[in-house]
């Protein structure tokens, strides 16, 4: 069945009732959830296919993280045994996220694989991706048949000009491509992709780094186009300098310049303000990581199987 919502700010929205269920309890796209509902990040992406300029690939995606952290790189079967752990452990966990630390569909058969262990074990879970959407055009329909509901899009700008100052390079289908060139593919393809999955139900967050004096002007036009192409949130995110990366002396993003932008982007489209540029294991409610909890790597533990039922010792073994 298929209803339109309309939330207090008036903006339209096709979902069916189970997905509007589900993202009443996904903790980063409803505000009302995030006291509540954890979420828990499977770190089993570690490659990527683009080269952003705030990024330095020593740490975490930037696009769904704050610099400076690292996050273990788990198999698919480790990253359903750490699954099982951590469902054991935590209250009201409600969502498992792949957010790196790479992206997403660079792993894809990581990622596939990942899902299908886990809904094997349980069928209430809710998958969320997170991608650059360079291989949104190959993957989106394997997204949508595979059920996930919620898929992040980084996109920061919507002309080449603009991703040639963002974007060193993009490595697509075996060919590295720089400057406008490469921004192009990469944003053709995001565009591609963020329409095929809000057309088949998925709702879609897009993810906005604001850098001043790169894309900042041109943010609430990234925003309505977002909107124009069905996407159900935006998320501006502040720069965080990262270390070693080409944009690592540009300023932090000044927070009340940040709040005006979602204050003038509000005006278009839902707007995400809790977001906590989480790592990509991270664990909990967004408030309270507990991601070190559950981060001894090679620690034995006992796992009830969802599946099944038995309780079996297993080893939450690094990729790596
Ligand atoms: Fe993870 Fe991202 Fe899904 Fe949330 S995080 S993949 S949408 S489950 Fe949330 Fe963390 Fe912000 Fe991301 S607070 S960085 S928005
Ligand atoms: Fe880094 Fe993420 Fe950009 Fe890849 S998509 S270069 S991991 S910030």
């Amino acid at each position: 069945m298929i209803f339109y919502c309309a939330s207090n700010i008036d903006f339209a929205l096709q979902a069916d009732a189970g997905t509007l269920e589900m993202t009443s309890r996904h903790p980063c796209y409803s505000y009302e959830a995030h006291h509540k509902y954890a979420r828990m990040h499977l770190p089993v992406a570690p490659r990527c296919n683009i080269s952003c300029n705030y990024c330095n690939r020593k740490y975490d995606c930037v696009n769904e993280s704050r610099p400076g952290v690292t996050s273990e790189v788990l198999t698919p079967e480790a990253a359903r045994d750490k699954f099982l752990l951590v469902r054991n452990t935590i209250d009201h966990l409600s969502v498992v996220g792949i957010a790196g630390p790479g992206d997403a569909l660079a792993n894809w058969d990581n990622v596939r694989r990942t899902i299908e262990l886990i809904k094997e074990v349980d069928r209430e879970v809710i998958f969320c991706l997170s991608t650059n959407g360079l291989m949104l055009p190959k993957y989106a329909r394997e997204i949508v048949e595979l059920g996930v509901k919620h898929v992040t899009v980084t996109a920061n700008c919507v002309e080449a000009v603009t991703g040639a100052k963002i974007y060193k390079h993009v490595n697509y289908l075996g060919r590295v491509y720089k400057g406008k060139a490469g921004a192009e593919i990469l944003i053709k393809n995001q565009q591609k992709g963020i329409e095929y999955l809000a057309r088949h139900g998925v709702l879609v967050k897009v993810n906005i780094v604001m850098v001043k004096g790169i894309n900042d002007e041109r943010i609430p036009e990234v925003v309505r186009f977002a909107k124009n192409l069905g996407a159900f949130i935006t998320n501006i995110m502040p720069l965080v300098p990262a270390p070693g990366s080409v944009f690592e002396n540009f300023a932090p993003t000044d927070p009340a310049e940040l709040d005006r932008m979602r204050d003038i982007c509000g005006q278009d489209m839902r707007q995400m303000r809790h977001c906590k540029q989480c790592r990509a294991d991270a664990i909990g409610l967004l408030n309270e990581d507990r991601s070190l909890e559950f981060s001894a790597a090679s620690k034995k533990q006992d796992i009830a199987c969802g599946g099944c039922g038995t309780t079996r010792k297993v080893a939450i073994a690094p990729f790596y």
